[in-house]
């Protein structure tokens, strides 16, 4: 091939192009020298020597020279690299829709899993509160002249299949002004006595299924066992005036009575059998106002009010608060107790059934005020989930406390903000939000310095956090007894009725 018209000078031009196809023709064509013909094939002029070397092998130096564009292979490599990274993924993708349609149900548990590990808080939105509650009169029944601080119990007493209503009441302090003789028939209608008593009133028309009068003021009516063997459970009445009362539930006649006089308070309850005879017994609390320091736990038993057993308390503290079973099993059952007293110091406590012999110094201290006593029933209930229950008690003082059952260490406590407050209403228990952990409805009462009258703040508590759930709920004046609580199924669903009087 040859360049005519090429002055090259003495320096051989080389082709820009290095596509191979514009080389093919002179791949392995060289080039030779010739001073006066210029340059010619080397086959042309039989050359032995080349004058260089043939163009594919002296390549790299012209690229270098030329910086020409990279060859295509250049960039094979990282292609390949990308087309196998998606060749993969893609496979991977494949590989679980394949997996997931052919099992779904594993997928559907991870799916699950997931969902149970984010808080439950959204779906707790769709519950709302009753707040358009109506209320209808099932009876209604007037009892003139009678006054209550007693709980209402029900027992079905007829056998009808309807459970009735019981309560106790008094009719004033009247004895103490007006002889019993002349009170009775005069002002209640009765011969003596007449000063307390207890009633029943059938369940379904409220009617007075009968009605027991006593010589004392009623304030407290426990309904937990049969005494006498009829199948119905009976009744265990405390008076103001020293009284312990056991009646039948069936008639509302008297099992047995004791009048320690006025000077002497009580306060008790029924608990397991103690003594072998088959019947519960009576656990009550004792204290002598007639004494400085003269607090007792007293066992009475059940079958004929025999004293069984008398029990000083720990310091010989005076002590008002019912005494308690928190029970395990059924071999092992704990006493739970408290002293002091609106103006006097006070523990709480607890001693093994097993070991109340030795009440003083057997007992554990597991909550001490140092500045009002114990005085109001706790709640038993489980609400740390291991079904052995909890101790859960609104404190004469501004102080809710919740007290583990099982290690008797504080689980939380709630004080009532703001200024002194007190109670002496046990709390109420319910489910009043979304959990399963009983919540619990306590009222306090502080008093107003301005408009000088007492008034009460209502808190609902979280039973597993101790916190209040809402805003307190305003009161009226004080009231005496505690809240009722309507179980309604599902959990959040309770409904307390609190009782209030109005101005
Ligand atoms: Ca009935
Ligand atoms: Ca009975
Ligand atoms: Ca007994
Ligand atoms: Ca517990």
């Amino acid at each position: 091939m040859r360049y005519p018209g090429l002055n090259l000078r003495g320096e051989v031009r080389e082709s820009i192009s290095f596509d191979d196809d514009d080389m093919s023709d002179v791949e392995d064509e060289v080039f030779i020298r010739d001073g006066k013909n210029g340059y010619k094939l080397a086959e042309d002029f039989n050359a032995k020597r080349p004058l260089m070397a043939p163009r594919r092998t002296a390549k790299s130096d012209i690229n270098a020279r030329l910086k020409a564009r990279p060859p295509c292979r250049a960039f094979c490599k990282p292609c390949c690299y990308v087309i196998l990274s998606l060749s993969i993924l893609i496979g991977l993708i494949i590989l679980v829709v394949v997996v997931v349609s052919m099992f779904p149900l594993p997928i559907d548990k991870i799916r699950d899993w997931i969902i149970s590990k984010t808080p439950k808080e959204d779906a707790s939105v769709k519950l709302l509160p009753c707040n358009n509650l109506r209320v209808k009169d099932v009876w209604s029944i007037s009892l003139p002249k009678l006054t209550t601080d007693s709980a209402v119990r029900t027992i079905d007493v007829n056998e009808d299949g309807f459970e009735d209503v019981l309560f106790s009441f008094g009719t004033g302090n009247n004895y103490d002004v007006i002889p019993a003789d002349v009170f009775c028939p005069v002002f209640m209608g009765v011969p003596p006595p007449c000063e307390g008593g207890v009633i029943a009133l059938n369940g379904v028309n409220g009617e007075i299924l009968w009605r027991q009068w006593l010589n004392d003021t009623i304030f407290s009516l426990q309904c937990s066992t049969d005494v006498n063997g009829d199948h119905i459970n009976d009744c265990l009445a405390i008076g103001i005036k020293g009284t312990i009362i056991v009646i039948s539930a069936k008639n509302g006649s008297v099992i047995w009575q004791i009048n320690s006089g006025k000077s002497n308070i009580f306060v008790g309850n029924f608990i397991p059998d103690q003594d072998g005879d088959g019947i519960w017994d009576v656990l009550a609390s004792h204290s002598s106002l007639t004494e400085g320091k003269d607090g007792h736990i007293i066992l009475f038993s059940g079958k004929s009010g025999k004293e069984l057993k008398k029990l000083d308390t720990p310091n010989n503290a005076k002590t008002f608060y019912m005494p308690q079973i928190l029970k395990y099993n059924d071999s092992e059952a704990f006493v739970l107790f408290g002293t002091g007293s609106t103006t006097r110091p006070g523990n709480m406590s607890v001693v093994s059934l097993k070991n109340i012999e030795n009440l003083t110094n057997s007992s554990t201290t597991i909550f001490e005020n140092k500045h009002e006593g114990i005085l109001t029933q706790s709640v038993l209930v489980d609400i740390t989930g291991d079904e052995i229950p909890d101790i859960i008690n609104s404190m004469y003082n501004t102080t809710v406390i919740a007290i583990d059952g099982s290690t008797f260490k504080q689980i939380w406590n709630f004080t009532v903000p703001g200024a002194y407050s007190e109670t002496n209403l046990s709390p109420t228990p319910g489910y009043f939000n979304y959990d399963n952990v009983t919540d619990f409805l306590v009222v306090y009462q502080k008093y107003d310095d301005i408009l000088n009258y007492n008034y009460t703040q209502t808190f609902i508590i979280d039973g597993k956090t101790g916190r209040s759930i809402y805003n307190p709920i305003a009161g009226s004046i004080i009231t005496q007894m505690s809240a009722m609580a309507i179980s309604s199924e599902c959990h959040g669903y309770d409904t307390f009725l609190k009782f209030r009087r109005t101005l």
